[in-house]
């Protein structure tokens, strides 16, 4: 027998490390318990493994370190912009850049330049941020990703994709002077991390160049969705993630950025832009929410670690073994029977909720639960991506009941052993066994905004 299990190893290795705090598992019942169960009321320092999200928890290089002791600290024209403008310039190949904090940050001031009060903004799935946003700027988000999106189980390799015959529908029902801009994410994450295919993309620009409708993509993890299509897409196996992933972006007219995930940095963000007349708009703008234009609230020394992550993160041998990480823990809990999102995504293993604990109802939070029971059985923390995250809709105030009720188990760059991948199969595997004992939770508290964030449980009698 031959082995292959490292087929994936990565391209570093380890100069300096972080003491991981362990707990017992009654120390874990009354930090879940005070945490209302709801595990992004825990502090990091209960936690083992935290696979809560690769938001900002990336490990930084130390070519990355070292630019960080170049920040030019200047409140207006700092060296680390125009070193950043000129890195988007050559990957993204967008002419115009505006920094900002993260990629909420970008979200606000696009949605604020470009969306009107009634207007629709299509796009492949919603994110949280987002829709937030184009909400509060007065748009209306209307879902148009494929079918297949919402089925767990199903596999197919371009999840991610627009559906184009809804996308052409409501175009004819509402009008294209309806539509400020087509919002394509790359890739999906509420879908699983699953990607979109050029193809399509290709396909998204043709129909909506025919109406003059703009797209914006959000290349927060365009980087992952351009392995995809080398890995999956017909004639795309000998190109690079760079080449693919500056196609990608020529079909589009601007992006959305949240550098705290491809870019391996752990604050940051930017919008890019072709069109000079709405740079200029958005320039205008971030001045009063973000920062000068050249900063967007962004320290001289964060724009450089972005900056050099962008050229770190784009290489092929990065994106394998990132990705190789995830889909090494994915088949370990598929050996074991665990149901999880098909095909796996790429920041992260998605847990079907439903399925996995198939006695509750979605209005006992079943994600949550099982996130909550998660951490209780070893320390690990994961998060809920189905009922709570979905928010409520704004017209009727009901609770949105997405098809998806996810526990999103994500992996943050650079950061995690083998070894950690093989704890955390095991962990969930614990769950699994006794999963019939879980109840499920009762809301005692819901914030108005993105709720998911501050929400709190408790859990429900025992049948
Ligand atoms: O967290 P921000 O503000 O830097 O970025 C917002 C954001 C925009 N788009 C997408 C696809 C995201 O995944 C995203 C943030 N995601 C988080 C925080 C996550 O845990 O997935």
């Amino acid at each position: 027998m031959r082995l292959t299990r490292r087929a994936w190893a990565e391209p570093f290795k380890i100069k300096m490390v972080e003491p991981l705090k362990m707990t017992t598992a009654q120390d874990r019942e009354r930090f879940i318990s005070e945490a209302g169960f709801n595990t992004f009321l825990l502090r990091s320092d209960q936690v083992y493994i935290d696979l809560l999200t690769d938001s900002g928890t990336n490990a930084m290089s130390d070519v990355q370190w070292a630019g960080m002791m170049l920040g030019d600290e200047a409140y207006a024209g700092s060296a680390n912009f125009y070193h950043l403008e000129e890195q988007v310039q050559k990957y993204y190949g967008y002419k115009y850049l505006i920094p900002t904090h993260q990629g909420r940050g970008a979200e606000h001031i696009l949605s604020r330049v470009l969306i009107r009060d009634g207007d629709v903004v299509p796009g492949n799935m919603y994110f949280t941020t987002t829709r937030a946003h184009q909400e509060l700027a007065g748009g209306r988000f209307v879902d148009v990703i494929v079918d297949e999106a919402h089925d767990p189980a199903c596999e197919v390799p371009f999840k991610g994709n627009v559906d184009l015959t809804k996308l052409e529908a409501l175009i004819h029902q509402v009008g294209p002077s309806k539509i400020p801009y087509v919002s394509v994410a790359a890739t999906v994450n509420m879908a699983g991390g699953q990607p979109v295919s050029l193809e399509n993309l290709r396909a998204v620009r043709a129909l909506t160049a025919a109406h003059g409708i703009r797209v914006i993509l959000d290349a927060t993890r365009a980087m992952e969705n351009a392995h995809f299509i080398k890995k999956r897409e017909a004639g795309c196996a000998d190109r690079t993630i760079a080449s693919i992933l500056f196609e990608m972006c020529s079909l589009t007219d601007g992006c959305t950025m949240s550098g705290k995930k491809d870019l391996c940095v752990n604050i940051g963000g930017f919008l890019a832009l072709n069109d000079f007349a709405v740079f200029e708009e958005a320039r205008n703008q971030v001045v009063l929410f973000e920062g000068l234009h050249t900063y967007g609230g962004l320290a001289g020394r964060d724009m450089e670690a972005m900056a050099r992550g962008i050229e770190e993160a784009v290489q092929d041998a990065h994106m394998e073994a990132r990705i190789g990480q995830v889909q090494y823990t994915a088949d370990l809990l598929l050996s074991v029977g665990i149901p999880i999102v098909r095909p796996t995504g790429g920041h992260a293993i998605f847990i079907d909720a439903r399925r996995f604990l198939s006695h509750l109802e979605q209005t006992e939070f079943p994600a949550q639960a099982l996130a909550a029971e998660l951490y209780r059985e070893s320390g690990i923390r994961t998060m809920e991506r189905g009922i709570v995250s979905a928010g409520r809709n704004v017209e009727t105030g009901e609770h949105n009941t997405p098809k998806l009720e996810l526990v999103r188990l994500t992996f943050p760059r650079r950061v995690y052993t083998q070894a950690h991948c093989d704890v955390t199969a095991e962990s969930v595997e614990d769950v699994f066994q006794r999963r019939d004992s879980i109840r499920g939770l009762r809301m005692t508290y819901e914030p108005k905004y993105l709720r998911f964030f501050q929400a709190r449980f408790e859990p429900k009698p025992a049948r």
